[in-house]
């Protein structure tokens, strides 16, 4: 069920509204634009309704800081104003509104106008997570996972909180394919993907699939010492997942490599220092392979 935030200095005005859009999802309000902006952040909603005239912080206001906050910027807006007013809602359209109703609220109007951008709502979460995933084991994909580190690293930045990652690499995986036939190295992708997912499990971490059969996990709010406690356990886990692999030179079942990185971030004039991150995780993996696999590097 959707949720539906109506926004207005006018408490029985929300009144008369809040029935008229009782079928389409479930409704909350706010009367002002200063506890409308504190609720959409503790739990955004999927669609807001937004009094352009309001007193301390109005409309225009509110729309401009939901379009500069990353957790808000995709929740359609639709204005409404209380006259037929043109500049208002040129104003609301050029401050990121999608729609446009005028008072008094008409409920045929309203619905109608509700339903549609509801509807795109949800087709676009569901085009943003299909596009965020990797389709083979559901994960995060590269990109996403890029996005969220550079996202992570900047927020570090500010709070001087340390940033950590695990690098991880499957052994022997292509003697594994040559084995047991590439459909069988997808289904022990998959089973590799689920025991990562299920252990990246503070909120804030993310686990992706970075490569073929390479994974990582962000951490933020974790010290180096505390990632490679992460990597030891995610070391272990798969191992313990006792998957077959009569191939590999490095024991009878399947076994990961792992390397970890991670620090405070500092000011760096220039882009994507994040990857820096990537580069030293990288560069212990290559460490833990060197020195028999199926470790934590160096
Ligand atoms: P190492 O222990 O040094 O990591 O050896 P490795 O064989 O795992 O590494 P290498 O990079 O030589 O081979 C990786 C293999 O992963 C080769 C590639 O065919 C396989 N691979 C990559 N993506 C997929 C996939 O989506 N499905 C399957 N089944 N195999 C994949
Ligand atoms: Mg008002
Ligand atoms: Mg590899
Ligand atoms: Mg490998
Ligand atoms: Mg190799």
């Amino acid at each position: 069920m959707p949720t539906i935030l109506i926004v207005d200095d006018n408490a029985p005005l929300i009144q008369v509204m809040a029935p008229m859009l009782a079928g389409l999802g479930q409704v909350r309000f706010a009367t002002s634009g200063a506890a409308a902006l504190r609720q959409m952040r503790l739990d955004p909603p999927d669609l807001v309704l937004l009094d352009a005239e309001m007193p301390e912080m109005d409309g225009f206001e509110v729309c401009a800081a939901m379009r500069a906050d990353a957790a808000l910027e995709a929740i359609p807006v639709i204005f409404v104003t209380s006259h037929d007013d043109l500049e208002a809602e040129l104003r609301g359209l050029a401050a990121g509104a999608v729609d446009f109703i005028a008072k008094p609220v008409r409920e045929p109007l309203l619905v109608a106008r509700v339903t549609t951008h509801l509807r795109l709502k949800h087709l676009t979460d569901e085009l943003r997570r299909t596009a965020q995933r990797d389709g083979l084991t559901g994960l995060h994909n590269r990109g996403s996972f890029d996005q969220h580190l550079s996202r992570e690293w900047q927020r570090s930045l500010r709070t001087g909180t340390p940033l950590s990652l695990v690098l991880l690499d499957v052994d022997h995986f292509k003697r594994y394919n040559d084995h047991y036939g590439h459909p069988a190295g997808d289904a022990c992708l998959r089973a590799v993907a689920a025991a990562l997912g299920g252990l990246a499990r503070r909120p804030g971490d993310l686990a992706a699939r970075v490569g073929g059969e390479e994974f990582a996990v962000l951490l933020p709010n974790t010290t180096p010492e505390g990632a490679r406690e992460v990597a030891e356990a995610i070391c272990q886990a798969i191992g313990q997942l006792a998957l077959p692999h009569a191939a590999s030179l490095t024991a009878d079942h399947v076994t990961v490599s792992l390397g970890v990185a991670g620090w405070v971030p500092r000011p760096s004039p220039h882009d994507g220092a994040e990857q820096a991150l990537m580069k030293r995780a990288g560069e212990a993996l290559y460490d833990a392979k060197a020195a028999g696999r199926s470790r934590v590097g160096p």
